[in-house]
């Protein structure tokens, strides 16, 4: 006879998901994306004491990285990202000139690992679906499930944060939303849909150099940077990801305080 039913485990998992999903309601930052630049910035975020939920699409954390480039799982990372890689305990190898190649899995988890022991809480397979916005301020994200999302007509539910960070890549999710109303009209390389061809050496010191707060209470960070402000893009070389994302925590703690 077993000491547990299966019932039992049914219980553990609604009672186990619903209380994290209740404790998720109200945070400091909602992180839209669990890619490189996310996970970077919920751990900095988590680790100065923030409450941070980071929302997924996805059913895996890790964005971009996985894929290396063309399918090989391998990454690339400059000398400026080295201290990052030694606090998440990520394993390199240097090859050239301030090149060093990751494991794509290694620092796909590595990052997870960390900024999940540090206190942030990710919620996966779980889609952005708009942005709160009151007083002329975003202040919490529209979710849904991602396999609900613009399958079938279900209402989403909505997350409260002082500050929401669009890390959702190439596609700038968050900033989108607000875009498509006309909110964000200074914004014209997103509109055109003018992310820069590529260019890994400006592309990287761009993405660290141009995060920002695009509009009251919604910042951008990793490649969303690119895709709003126009800047090139960079294949497989992270660095400026990890940084970008450690550089929007920065800023955004002070702000916060
Ligand atoms: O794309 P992604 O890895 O963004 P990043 O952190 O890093 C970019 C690099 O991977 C690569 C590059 C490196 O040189 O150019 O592109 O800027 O991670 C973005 C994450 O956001 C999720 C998506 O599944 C991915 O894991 N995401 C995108 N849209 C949504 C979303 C959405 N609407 N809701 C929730 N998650």
């Amino acid at each position: 006879m077993s000491e547990f039913t299966d019932i039992d485990i049914s219980r553990a998992i609604i009672n186990g998901y619903h209380l994290r999903l209740d404790d998720a309601l109200e945070s400091d930052v909602l992180i839209v994306g669990a890619g490189p630049s996310g996970m970077t910035a919920a751990y900095y975020l988590a680790k100065a004491g923030r409450k941070v939920v980071v929302l997924e699409k996805r059913l895996s954390p890790g964005g971009g990285v996985w894929g290396g480039a063309m399918g090989m799982n391998v990454v690339v990372v400059q000398d400026a990202a080295l201290p990052v890689l030694e606090e998440f305990d990520i394993r390199r190898q240097a090859v050239a000139s301030s090149l060093h190649v990751v494991d794509a899995a290694e620092l796909a988890c590595g990052l997870t690992a960390k900024a999940l022991r540090a206190g942030a809480v990710l919620l996966n397979l779980t889609s952005l679906e708009d942005l709160s916005v009151h007083a002329g301020r975003v202040d919490g994200v529209v979710i849904n499930r991602t396999t609900l999302l613009g399958a079938l007509p279900v209402d989403p539910i909505t997350l409260r944060s002082k500050a929401v960070l669009d890390a959702t890549g190439h596609d700038a999710s968050a900033v989108e939303k607000l875009s498509r109303r006309g909110l964000l009209r200074n914004l014209t390389a997103l509109e055109r849909h003018r992310e820069g061809p590529m260019d890994a050496g400006s592309g990287e010191a761009f993405v660290v150099d141009h995060v920002a707060e695009v509009f009251p209470g919604l910042w951008v960070t990793g490649m969303s940077v690119c895709a709003v402000f126009g800047g090139p893009r960079m294949g497989p070389i992270f660095g400026g990801m990890i940084l970008s994302g450690r550089r929007v925590a920065e800023v955004l703690l002070r702000q916060l305080k």
